[in-house]
């Protein structure tokens, strides 16, 4: 931790991605803010995630900034969900629009911080030799930001190319004549492996665990639609902020159960083509609570996926039959079971018969080998605790982050951690964050944790903590609500069982985005219940 201090601030922001832009752009006039950016570009999921199909899987309308009511009514999203190259576009704008580029410092990381207890200070050091001294630091580092690539073996003797979905090239790549392999079905394969197999001369899918989706019905937006939009928007934000994932979706009070199966039936066509693949999961009240009601959602979709893929031995693989619709992310897609019944496309059930290592000329699993030129990884990330831990953090009485959270994080209301104090996080551990709509929580997530700073400068408090105390019952909170729905019962990054030996708990809070609001605003209110100022 040596080296002379470089410069001094207010605030240092970490991440310049949708939820860290706002959050320069909130503190900026008050306080002296810089934010680091490891990428060469702002936009983070959104500069990062550039492989082929990437989109995003709610309607862009909704994923998207309310704080500027120009900015809303005047951007033009040309389809319903929005692809990376748009959202990459979109951020940037916002950058430029908000005079937010000088305080960004780009192609910078983090690696190691510590809290100076005397000066109550933390020290922020960087790949580049910058050495901060800040009062605080705000965490905006993304959910899905670490990615996790699986450690097989002989990956240098492999002769073709591999690429994690994060680090797809700039350029793009051209997989004409080339046989592509694909390993990972959630979100990120089930988006990409339609538009490779276009590609490509040949796509083999290695799929561990069969996944969930619906048609996102993607298309080029409706102005009517857009317009009906833009006519109440700012009403419609407030809308999205009393709903359980912060976007509009139709709520129900009616039970599967009680509904006979003709209904269960139309009830679930109608949510198949709603463009939002939460719906399904709303479709009738108890779906992520009763097994029963959500068996028959499960059974819809497997028999949409046997209608879908002709050869009946590969839609069956394609049926996820060994967790609850909705217990892992459910996903949104264009054409992908379709895309089976294409001849130059295999699925490989890596579940049976697990990769074990890249041999010179491609994969081998427990039983095959498989002949291939590129190796695309869409195997995720090591979601909600892998930003923070993979900077060097040393708190109060030199404790290290990585060691408190050793078995899993601890937080209060996902904000704060005890022994690290003026260190907040936006969507961090224990939050909504995958249950709710990101950029439009973020928002309210950086209002709230501004309004908590200037608090803390008003009435002249130089420091502001959390105790073990306040980590328990917000632990005890998100571990009670958890218990009384399904979504425990995945393996999934929610709980990091997406990664091996990753020893966490379940770190989403499921009860909605109004309780978890209402939980922040009232420890404000009540004098900073669970914060310890001084
Ligand atoms: P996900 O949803 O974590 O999916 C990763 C996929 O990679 C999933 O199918 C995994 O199988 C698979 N995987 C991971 N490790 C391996 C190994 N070792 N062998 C075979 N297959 C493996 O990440 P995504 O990037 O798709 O999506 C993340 C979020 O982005 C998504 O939820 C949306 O919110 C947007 P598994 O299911 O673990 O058996």
């Amino acid at each position: 931790m040596s080296g002379n201090v470089t410069e001094e601030l207010d605030i240092c922001i970490i991440g310049a991605g949708f939820s860290g832009l706002y959050a320069t752009y909130r503190l900026k006039n008050d306080y002296n803010v810089v934010c680091l950016e490891a990428g060469s570009g702002v936009g983070g999921t959104w500069f990062w995630n550039r492989y082929p199909g990437a989109r995003v899987d709610i309607q862009s309308v909704e994923y998207s900034y309310g704080f500027d009511e120009e900015l809303q009514q005047e951007w033009q999203w040309p389809e319903y969900f929005s692809d990376q190259p748009e959202l990459e576009r979109y951020a940037n704008h916002v950058a430029d629009r908000f005079d937010l580029r000088g305080h960004i410092r780009l192609s910078t990381v983090v690696t190691h911080m510590r809290f100076d207890e005397t000066a109550n200070r933390w020290h922020v050091h960087t790949d580049k030799g910058d050495h901060f001294l800040c009062r605080y630091v705000i965490a905006a580092t993304g959910s899905l930001s670490a990615a996790n690539s699986p450690d097989w073996p002989d990956r240098d003797l492999f002769r073709g190319d591999i690429y994690h979905t994060t680090q797809w090239p700039r350029e793009g790549l051209d997989l004409s004549g080339k046989r592509v392999g694909l390993i990972g079905t959630g979100s990120t394969g089930i988006q990409a492996a339609p538009i490779l197999a276009q590609q490509a001369e040949h796509l083999t899918v290695f799929q561990r665990t069969p996944t969930f989706s619906m048609p996102s019905g993607n298309r080029p937006l409706d102005r009517a639609y857009e317009r009906e939009w833009k006519q109440d928007y700012a009403n419609r934000r407030k809308q999205m902020l009393d709903t359980y994932g912060a976007s509009l979706i139709a709520y129900t009070d009616v039970s599967a159960l009680d509904c006979t199966p003709e209904e269960q039936d139309r009830i679930l066509e109608e949510a198949w083509t709603s463009q939002k693949a939460s719906q399904l999961l709303v479709a009738f009240v108890d779906v992520m609570t009763d097994p029963a009601a959500n068996a028959v959602v499960a059974e819809f979709v497997r028999r949409k996926i046997r209608t879908i893929v002709k050869d009946p031995e590969t839609a069956e693989l394609l049926c996820p039959k060994t967790y609850p619709i909705g217990g892992k992310r459910l996903c949104i897609d264009n054409g992908y079971y379709e895309m089976y019944n294409r001849d130059n496309v295999t699925l490989v059930d890596v579940r049976s018969s697990p990769i074990v290592a890249y041999t010179p000329t491609g994969l081998r699993t427990q039983d095959a080998s498989y002949d291939l030129d590129v190796i695309v990884t869409a195997t995720g990330f090591d979601a909600i605790t892998g930003a923070m831990t993979r900077i060097d953090i040393e708190g109060v009485d030199q404790q290290k982050l990585t060691d408190k959270w050793a078995h899993g994080p601890t937080t209060y209301l996902g904000a704060m951690v005890a022994g690290f104090p003026n260190l907040f996080m936006i969507h961090g551990p224990m939050t909504p964050a995958a249950q709710a709509q990101m950029i439009t929580t973020g928002e309210w997530l950086v209002d709230w944790t501004a309004g908590i700073i200037d608090a803390l400068e008003r009435d002249g408090y130089a420091r502001i903590d959390t105790t073990e105390q306040a980590e328990k019952v917000w632990a005890d909170e998100v571990d009670t609500v958890s218990q009384y729905t399904l979504h425990r019962q995945a393996a999934s990054w929610y709980n990091g069982k997406n990664i091996e030996g990753k020893d966490t708990g379940f770190m989403i809070y499921v009860a909605g985005f109004p309780r978890f609001a209402q939980f922040c605003t009232e420890a404000v209110a009540n004098g900073f219940e669970g914060f310890v100022r001084s």
